[in-house]
């Protein structure tokens, strides 16, 4: 197994983990990115949009409606008087619910029968067909569209689940893109690039916008939840392998990413990929953690983020060179350990969409190896309270909030 490390590292990288070089490997392969409730209570009315609609057309307010179309079967509702405060299924919008992590978080939560999954994916038909072959059955699950890269179908998505009816109680940020090969920009409608257009600015503004539905949500808990990764965090071995993430001054954020008077990174340098997917999940954090000063107090909604472990085999690396998607894998669950199923990682996220026992916000969670969460600490810059406050203050200009 050592033989197969060795052929598997990079060439010129120095690792340090706290500050310490743990590693130093000489000379540069393709592994250096430079290669080129109570369960028994199920309520068997689901939301029914129109139903809502037309019932708040006519003045019943959102609790109204609830009790009139969740009920519990008869034999809890006899017994158990109590047991007819928690009856209606819970909202859940997740983004880029047509594969890996999302659709396996989608598929756990449905699974529950205590969750209505409202799959938020560019791709319509691909989130209906993954949705069918996950075994989602069709009550459990609606299917809106969303392209995060660019900011009218944002705003697009967030008018048409409004007018579904449907209160939302927990909104999971998970969609990302990853262009690690990528020699040139690409970028979003708004010339955003694309990978912090998407990852990062496309979610700031949808969870701006939906902050105000979260609120109005009469559920026991709601949540923010933002997906976020070692690799963003400089205090681990992973987020040591170059290009390092690091968001600098944000003069390139501030200019606009646009690559033709900034530049399209957010720190200001050359265009770098990898980097730009870092550094977008660098954002991410940052933003769970000033949403949780600015609106933890006031509304009591839960804002986490996580790292759900080394999900080797999904979407995101389809831009890697095949060799990488090959033996990444094998090198994740024999060498570094850090690998995890997509089902798993699914179940990772779904304990934090919904398990009392993570309620706890403004935290980062991770799991151990016996697959335990535990509250993580995330590096300097991603936990850096005035970097968070910088980031939220330039990208609500950019995403025309402020
Ligand atoms: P996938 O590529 O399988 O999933 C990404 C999803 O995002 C896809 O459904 C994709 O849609 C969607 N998406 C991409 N661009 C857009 C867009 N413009 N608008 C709407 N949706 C979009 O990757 P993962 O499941 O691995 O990634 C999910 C999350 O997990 C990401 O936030 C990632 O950063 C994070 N993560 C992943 C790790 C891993 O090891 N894989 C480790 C740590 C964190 P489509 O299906 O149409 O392509
Ligand atoms: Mg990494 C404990 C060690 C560890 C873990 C948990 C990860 C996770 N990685 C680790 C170590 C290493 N990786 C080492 C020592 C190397 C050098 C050989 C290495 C390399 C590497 C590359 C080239 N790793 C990568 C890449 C990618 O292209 C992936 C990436 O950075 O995507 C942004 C990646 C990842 N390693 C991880 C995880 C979770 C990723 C993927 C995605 C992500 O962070 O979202």
């Amino acid at each position: 197994m050592a033989l197969q490390a060795t052929s598997l590292l990079p060439s010129s990288v120095s690792i340090y983990k706290d500050g310490k070089s743990s590693a130093s490997i000489k000379e540069t392969c393709f592994f250096g990115v430079s290669v080129s409730s109570s369960n028994n209570l199920k309520p068997e009315f689901n939301y029914s949009s129109i139903k809502c609609k037309e019932l708040r057309k006519r003045g019943f307010s959102a609790s109204i409606i609830r009790a009139q179309t969740a009920t519990t079967t008869p034999a809890i509702s006899e017994s158990a008087p109590e047991a007819k405060k928690t009856l209606r299924k819970g909202n859940v919008i997740v983004t880029g619910a047509s594969s890996g992590l999302g659709l396996a978080t989608a598929k756990a939560l449905a699974e529950t029968g205590q969750w209505h999954v409202i799959m938020a994916c560019r791709n319509f038909l691909k989130a209906e067909k993954a949705a069918k072959s996950a075994g989602m059955s069709k009550e459990s699950h609606t299917v809106m569209h969303l392209d995060l890269a660019s900011l009218d179908s944002v705003r697009q998505f967030v008018d048409n689940f409004r007018r579904s009816g449907m209160p939302l109680d927990v909104l999971v940020c998970n969609a990302a893109v990853y262009l690690p090969t990528a020699k040139e920009p690409t970028f979003t409608a708004e010339g955003f690039e694309l990978s912090v257009g998407t990852n990062h600015l496309g979610h700031f503004l949808l969870s701006r916008l939906l902050l105000e539905d979260l609120k109005q949500s009469d559920y026991s808990s709601k949540r923010l939840i933002i997906v976020g990764s070692i690799t963003g965090n400089t205090n681990t071995l992973a987020g040591n392998v170059p290009p390092k993430a690091n968001l600098g001054d944000l003069r390139g954020l501030a200019g606009g990413l646009n690559g033709v008077n900034s530049s399209p990174m957010i720190d200001g340098g050359e265009f770098d990929g990898a980097k730009a997917y870092k550094d977008s999940k660098v954002c991410n954090m940052l933003t769970m953690q000033e949403f949780h000063r600015r609106y933890h107090e006031e509304t009591g909604i839960t804002f986490a983020s996580l790292y759900p472990g080394c999900i080797a085999e999904t979407g995101l690396f389809r831009e890697h060179v095949p060799l990488f998607r090959l033996l990444f894998p094998p090198f994740q669950k024999y060498i570094t350990k850090g690998y995890v199923s997509e089902e798993e990682a699914g179940k990772r996220l779904a304990q934090v969409v919904s398990e009392p026992y993570l309620t706890k916000s403004g935290v980062y969670w991770s799991w151990n190896k016996n697959s335990a969460s535990f509250e993580n600490q995330l590096s300097k810059e991603a936990s850096d309270a005035e970097k968070a406050r910088k980031v939220w203050e330039v990208s609500e200009k950019l995403v025309g909030l402020a």
